[in-house]
């Protein structure tokens, strides 16, 4: 038998030009990455989720503003926002965020010993899905993990278009620093606050078709705007950072990390997990 004595080459490596526009722009697109199947599993699981036939813990999911503020009247996914830290309890998303599809050109930026950080899915329902203000998502880990930069991957489940809410980013602005977070007031989605000085005018809207998938820097600024069609705008989102990266300690809480690919290294070896986590009795079948 013939034995193979080097690994096998990853199939979806960077290619030079997208290691320019990560470098230049802080992003770039791959188009037909995922099928309407494979993307169709991911929604099943989420709407169970949603609908309370799948446990998962309650804090991390997250009802549309208008509907939680009592401004609109919806039910069921209609009603639904997002929700956070799918690939922690959810063995379908796990296994999507160490997709090969994904994380070899994560590997290529981070190395390869890498950690599933966040991974979300996002509803945006006909007419009432809210958009996102300026952020950087680094603001959110910088007080967590010291490491240079995190990659995000967002993944198009439906068509993403300026009329339905898709991402707006500041092309360079990975390269320009954190800027200033401060919180917004009204029916807004709280989980994220608006950078101080990101200008409409400097971004640029990132439609893309189902399937396709924009990797990004976790320093650049992005945006999105409200969904004003009738269809859903779903999308499923997930971060990755390098193992070699260390942990802030945090008196109350510890991120969960996922093991995506790779060797755990001594620095983030606490609090990785590589399969799905136990979900606690009270947030267990909750119906909604
Ligand atoms: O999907 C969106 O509309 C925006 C998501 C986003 O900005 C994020 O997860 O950081």
């Amino acid at each position: 038998m013939k034995r193979r004595t080097t690994p096998e080459e990853p199939k979806f490596k960077l290619t030079a030009d997208e290691l320019e526009q990560w470098n230049e722009n802080g992003y770039f697109v791959r188009h037909g990455v995922f099928t309407e199947a494979e993307n169709a599993l991911l929604t099943q699981v989420a709407d169970a989720i949603a609908l309370g036939k799948i446990p998962f813990p309650d804090h991390r999911i997250f009802q549309n503003a208008l509907v939680r503020d009592g401004k609109v009247e919806a039910s069921g996914i209609y009603a639904m926002h997002s929700i956070h830290q799918m690939s922690c309890y959810s063995a379908e998303f796990l296994e999507r965020s160490r997709d090969p599809r994904l994380t070899d050109p994560v590997v290529d930026l981070l190395g390869p010993d890498i950690l599933g950080l966040n991974s979300l899915y996002i509803w945006k329902p006909p007419k009432i899905g809210l958009g996102f203000p300026w952020h950087q998502d680094r603001w959110y880990t910088r007080p967590q993990f010291i490491t240079e930069t995190t990659v995000g991957t967002w993944t198009a489940i439906d068509p993403a278009t300026v009329e339905n809410g898709c991402l707006y980013v500041i092309p360079g602005s990975h390269k320009t620093g954190i800027l200033e977070h401060v919180t917004l007031e009204g029916s807004q989605q709280q989980e994220f606050r608006q950078a101080v000085g990101a200008r409409d005018e400097d971004g640029v809207a990132v439609e893309i078709p189902p399937g396709s998938v924009i990797f990004f820097d976790n320093r650049i600024l992005h945006k999105s705007t409200d969904n004003n069609t009738d269809g859903f705008r779903r999308s499923n989102i997930a971060h990755y950072i390098s193992a070699k990266a260390e942990r802030v300690p945090h008196k109350n809480y510890m991120r969960p990390l996922m093991w995506v690919r790779g060797k755990i290294c001594e620095t983030l070896s606490e609090g990785v997990y590589r399969d799905p986590l136990p979900i606690t009795e009270p947030e267990k079948n909750k119906i909604r």
